[in-house]
């Protein structure tokens, strides 16, 4: 009998991978922590059954999330990621050979141990000398933190268990704070398409907006998260993600991607009018 994950994209949409083996499975302090190997995706990691990396398409995400701040301000040299214990971002970040310092925040740090054993394309680099590890709610670690960052990068799971308290307004604000006078914050923002995420959508912006001198989204195709239209939020205390684009940064650091280049990077700002009309009424 062959096996399936399924994910409830909403209460009337299942979406499902056929596994070729369920590789570990546990509940940390946190949430519920699981790996998979599959057919068509390559291994994967679920939390409370939700779909965080996949091999197959986690170049999207990762790509997307880190290479459009740093063709804004290829001057980025000191980075806080806060979440992102597959190590998928890190990895993205340490090809930059001009970023200095990286502190990654994740809450579990099951996740991180298991993706170091489970899921080494994503958590190589996670031992990289700039890379420094704490293992601490991230929405204090803002709160408490002297250090001044260039780049926020919060690659949170969705707004419901642990990642909740990283899409409050005390939270960006918290961001805010400690990002420098060019600072970009970027984080994952969930879909536009169904309405729970589409709602967390909106959420998110209204607060990011009211806080940051420009806030806007851009999109990606991940067709592992549900939909596969995702979101992604650009804030900033004034850089222009379009205008202040540097041409050459991708060829200047010799950056190989899979997804990004600056055509991609420029269309993903370009939002359909259903997704622009529902972040104006946020
Ligand atoms: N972060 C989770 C993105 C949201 C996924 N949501 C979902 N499947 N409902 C992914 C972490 C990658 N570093």
């Amino acid at each position: 009998m062959s096996k399936w994950f399924t994910e409830d994209w909403t209460n009337n949409v299942k979406f499902s991978i056929k596994i070729k083996e369920h590789l570990y499975s546990s509940r940390s302090k946190y949430q519920k922590i699981d790996f998979y190997d599959s057919y068509e995706f390559g291994r994967f990691f679920t939390l409370d059954d939700y779909l965080m990396v996949t091999e197959k398409d986690e170049f999207i995400y990762h790509e997307m999330m880190i290479h459009v701040p740093l063709s804004v301000n290829p001057l980025i040299k000191n980075v806080l990621v806060i979440g992102g214990g597959d190590g998928g971002s890190v990895r993205e970040l340490t090809r930059y050979p001009s970023i200095e310092k990286i502190d990654m925040v994740e809450i579990d740090e099951e996740v991180v141990k298991m993706c170091q054993k489970l899921l080494p394309l994503t958590a190589n680099k996670l031992t990289d000398k700039r890379v420094n590890l704490y293992f601490e709610d991230g929405s204090k670690f803002v709160k408490g933190t002297e250090e001044k960052y260039d780049l926020i990068v919060v690659d949170s799971t969705d707004p419901i268990g642990p990642g909740e308290g990283l899409f409050t307004t005390e939270f960006y604000q918290n961001c805010y704070n400690i990002l420098t006078e060019n600072g970009i914050l970027v984080n994952q923002h969930e879909s536009p398409y169904f309405d729970d995420t589409k709602y967390e959508m909106k959420r998110a912006h209204k607060k990011l907006k009211n806080i940051f001198e420009f806030a806007t989204v851009y999109q990606a195709f991940i067709p592992s998260y549900a939909s596969g239209h995702w979101l992604f939020g650009f804030a900033s205390k004034g850089l222009h993600p379009i205008k202040d684009v540097k041409e050459d940064v991708q060829t200047k650091f010799k950056i190989k991607t899979k997804y990004y280049n600056l055509e991609v990077h420029k269309a993903a700002f370009a939002l359909p009018n259903y997704v622009k009309q529902e972040l104006e009424n946020a």
